[in-house]
């Protein structure tokens, strides 16, 4: 069939979702391969921190194979946020019009990128998330999913973002959006990167929009969670928070200390 004949896509966007890797030899080839079959169109860029177990080179496999995958090879292992921060400034300079974050470890399903595709029509930021009615978890410990729903109750209360899971990894920004944040001031290299990514978007004025998904707890290989991750997720929450409620503060003083001449004048004589 001609290329003439062949349907138009519906949305001229061109889409590439960044898959950060650290030692994921044993799930990546499986997700790029849903990732492509599921969403033909959309490109994949695979961020490796030179994983000691050959995630790098079934990378390059895979990108030898598919003109539609490559892959950016980083010295060291530095952090979710500095390898997602790598990859969204080559998505930049590459013009693509709608640039995403998936875990490699399987658990977020390819199969429900469509989800998320089709909410960013109308958003600046989707989160594919847990905590809204229809998300859901399969086989996640008790205690991860302790530690989610804290850390994001924390989050919303603090940071007064009205976001159910601000720490979600799965996700689509328009390019505008990361345009917008400014990619160079973010120093949020663990997990904290998404939640400071969350707020800044909704600091913006931008449109965060929430679909649910099925979040599936991985398979192969070990998480990168840790205890520092998570106590640089707490200390960095809790100090945007301090600030947010300081400039509610100062604003409310200016209001009540700039407010007086509207104050109804008594009637000059
Ligand atoms: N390039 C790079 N990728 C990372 C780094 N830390 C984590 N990742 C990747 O980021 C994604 C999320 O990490 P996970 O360990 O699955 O974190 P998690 O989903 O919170 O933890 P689990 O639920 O236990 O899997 C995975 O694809 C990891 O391989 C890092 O320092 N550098
Ligand atoms: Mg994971």
């Amino acid at each position: 069939m001609g290329s003439s004949d062949a349907p138009r896509p519906a949305s001229p966007d061109r889409v590439v979702i960044v898959v950060p890797t650290y030692n994921e030899a044993l799930a990546l080839d499986d997700l790029v391969h849903r990732l492509r079959s599921a969403a033909p169109e959309v490109d994949v860029l695979v961020v490796d921190d030179d994983s000691p177990d050959g995630t790098g080179e079934v990378a390059d496999r895979l990108a030898a194979a598919d003109p539609q995958v490559s892959v950016l090879h980083r010295s060291a292992k530095e952090g979710l946020g500095a390898a997602y921060l790598h990859g969204f400034r080559t998505a930049l300079e590459r013009g693509y019009d709608v640039i995403g974050e998936m875990d490699a470890d399987g658990s977020h399903q390819p199969e429900q990128l469509h989800l998320l595709l089709e909410a960013i029509a109308e958003a600046d930021l989707v989160i594919g998330s847990r905590w809204v009615p229809g998300g859901s978890i399969v086989n996640w410990p008790r205690h991860r999913e302790l530690l989610s729903r804290g850390g994001n109750l924390y989050t919303r209360a603090l940071l007064g973002i009205p976001v159910r899971d601000a720490t979600a990894g799965y996700r689509l920004f328009r390019r505008s959006t990361l345009e917008q944040i400014d990619l160079d001031t973010i120093d949020s290299l663990g997990y904290v990167f998404q939640a400071d990514l969350t707020f800044r978007t909704h600091q913006a004025g931008l449109r965060v929009t929430e679909v649910p998904i099925e979040f599936v707890e991985r398979v192969h290989g070990e998480s990168k969670m840790s205890r520092d991750v998570a106590v640089e997720s707490l200390r960095r929450i809790t100090r945007w928070g301090f600030g947010v409620r300081g400039q509610q503060a100062r604003r409310a003083l200016h209001r009540v200390v700039g407010g007086r001449p509207e104050q109804p004048q008594l009637p000059r004589r």
